[in-house]
């Protein structure tokens, strides 16, 4: 039995309301904030993935328990992001073509804030040619492409292309993430990097940039 049991319950069932007290609870206890994620919440949506795949989950479970993590998200968010590092870079972040996920590009995005990077949010259903107007809006340093389906990742090789035809690919960075992801897809992109889960895609970005 673990403290966290019942939060990835309320997940998995998306008791959004028992989400927020149970997380908001933890915290009032002085949880670390990462310990929650880590343990709780993100454990539950696997669970919900896996009941999806088998057939027991349809479209509507699976947006109660996204909506249910929202919640802990929300709550855990100033938590994850309390840094008081200067910018170390600018990263532009979005979900791809095609793609409506985005519970962990917007993970990605809350930690790289608290690893001290300035974040421009482009969104879900990211066209290629809108991630290099924003990259040269931002003056971004790196680009981080999200991707949760099969279907979507050759869009990232799309956005990859769209960045050497418009002349900027040597001026950014591109890392990649997603569950169905890998670094050998990110090589055959030709895009910098990989990363599995959130805190990786720290270290990444930081590597991307020397730090
Ligand atoms: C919630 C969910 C939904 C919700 C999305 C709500 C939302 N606002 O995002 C809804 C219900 C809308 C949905 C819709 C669909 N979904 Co869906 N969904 C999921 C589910 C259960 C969880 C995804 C999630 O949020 N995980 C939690 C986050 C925290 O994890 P994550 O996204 O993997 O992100 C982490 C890492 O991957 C990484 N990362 C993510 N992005 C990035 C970016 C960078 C730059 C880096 C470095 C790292 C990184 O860091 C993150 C944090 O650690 C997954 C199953 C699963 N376990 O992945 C299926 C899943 C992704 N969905 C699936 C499918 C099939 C669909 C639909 C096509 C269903 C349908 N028939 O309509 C549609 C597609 C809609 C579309 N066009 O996009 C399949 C994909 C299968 C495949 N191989 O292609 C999955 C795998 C379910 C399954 N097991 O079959 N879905």
């Amino acid at each position: 039995m673990s403290q966290y049991d019942e939060l990835r319950e309320c997940i998995i069932s998306g008791k959004k309301a028992r989400v927020g007290e149970l997380t908001q609870q933890f915290l009032d206890e002085d949880k670390v904030a990462k310990e929650i994620l880590d343990e709780g919440l993100i454990p539950g949506m696997a669970v919900v993935g896996k009941k999806f795949q088998e057939g027991e989950y349809f479209i509507p479970e699976m947006l109660l328990s996204a909506r249910a993590l929202n919640v802990g998200l929300d709550l855990l968010k100033p938590h994850l992001e309390a840094s008081d590092v200067k910018p170390v870079a600018t990263v532009v972040v979005g979900t791809v073509k095609g793609d409506i996920h985005d519970i962990g590009k917007n993970l990605v995005s809350i930690m790289l804030r608290g690893g001290g990077f300035e974040v421009i949010d482009a969104g879900v259903d990211v066209s290629p040619n809108k991630f290099v107007e924003m990259a040269k809006e931002a003056n971004a340093d790196i680009i981080g492409l999200s991707a949760l389906l099969t279907t979507t990742m050759p869009s990232m090789l799309d956005t990859v292309q769209a960045f050497e035809t418009d002349g900027m690919r040597d001026k950014v960075k591109i890392m990649i993430g997603g569950a169905p992801l890998t670094t050998e897809y990110a090589e055959k992109i030709g895009a910098d990097g990989y990363a599995a889960n959130a805190s990786l895609a720290v270290e990444m970005a930081k590597k991307l940039v020397g730090v």
